[in-house]
């Protein structure tokens, strides 16, 4: 777990709520903090009728969940092993985020999203790897979104959904928020989505499974994802595709990979894992 480094939580349509400060070595539970955070579930969770996102269990003894297990609807399985439940709700394993109820999130527990990281060489008109000036390694390039939310760069991931499996989101997102383009004819498409189908289906490499540090986190709710690297190491299939936003995003294109940009979340962390996989400038 990496710790909750966020004082706001908030979207551009929804005013920023203030945590309660807790300094970084109050993070843990086993610490103690004279702590009463604010209660916040974001309007639109609290009024959603939508069968995925969840009732309260503490307003309405109808109202059972399967803490710690996957009632098919909904993962409630953590990551990181199984999670206490405190006063009829889960504690987040990763300590005090400095707000408790769901915030902007569905689901009390963890909130399950999928990541995919696709990306090729850096080359010259000579088809030729480019080398950074400084490291001297070989440059990798992602795709990389602008999200619509919090105007921040990041991979284009989301929630996995009602009943599906998270390779099937990774292929789903890269889709929705990537890969919109109205004008293209039906063979197109067809080649485009099968290539798409074919590496995502067979080509891609587990990255990382895990507690994201997102800015929605609460001390009851949480993100955890799956991270997939889909790699064409000889710009054959996917490094020749052109991307275009969609859905959640104001701007997609490809991006050299680099400690210095700033990335939502964890981002940066799972593209520091995928230079070290390719031996990439980072
Ligand atoms: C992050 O939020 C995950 O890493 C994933 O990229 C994203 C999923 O949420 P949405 O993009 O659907 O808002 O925690
Ligand atoms: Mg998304
Ligand atoms: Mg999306």
């Amino acid at each position: 777990c990496v710790h909750a480094k966020y004082t706001r939580t908030g979207t551009k349509e929804q005013p920023a709520i203030i945590r309660s400060i807790v300094p970084d070595d109050r993070v843990p539970w086993s610490t103690p903090l004279d702590y009463s955070p604010l209660e916040f579930t974001a309007e639109k969770v609290l009024k959603s009728t939508k069968e995925y996102v969840d009732r309260d269990p503490r307003n309405d003894p109808n109202v059972v969940i399967p803490w710690n297990q996957d009632d098919r609807l909904c993962d409630r399985r953590s990551y990181h092993g199984k999670y206490e439940v405190v006063r009829g709700v889960p504690q987040n394993p990763c300590g005090r985020t400095g707000l408790t109820g769901r915030g902007h999130l569905g689901h009390f527990g963890p909130n399950h999203a999928a990541d995919p990281i696709v990306t090729r060489w850096k080359r010259d008109q000579n088809n030729a790897r480019v080398r950074h000036p400084t490291s001297g390694q070989p440059i990798l390039q992602f795709v990389c979104i602008r999200r619509k939310d919090t105007d921040e760069f990041a991979i284009p991931g989301g929630m996995v959904e009602k009943k599906e499996r998270a390779t099937d989101t990774l292929r789903r997102e890269f889709h929705e928020e990537v890969l919109n383009f109205p004008d293209l004819d039906e063979n197109e498409r067809e080649t485009l989505m099968l290539t798409i189908k074919n590496i995502f289906e067979n080509g891609g490499t587990r990255i990382y499974c895990g507690y994201v540090d997102d800015p929605r986190n609460t001390d009851n709710s949480w993100m955890e994802t799956t991270v997939y690297n889909f790699h064409d190491e000889e710009a054959k299939h996917l490094a020749l595709i052109n991307v275009n936003a969609g859905s959640d995003a104001t701007d997609a294109f490809w991006q050299d990979l680099d400690s210095k940009m700033p990335l939502f979340a964890s981002h940066a962390d799972f593209l520091r894992r995928v230079a070290a996989l390719h031996n990439s400038h980072w």
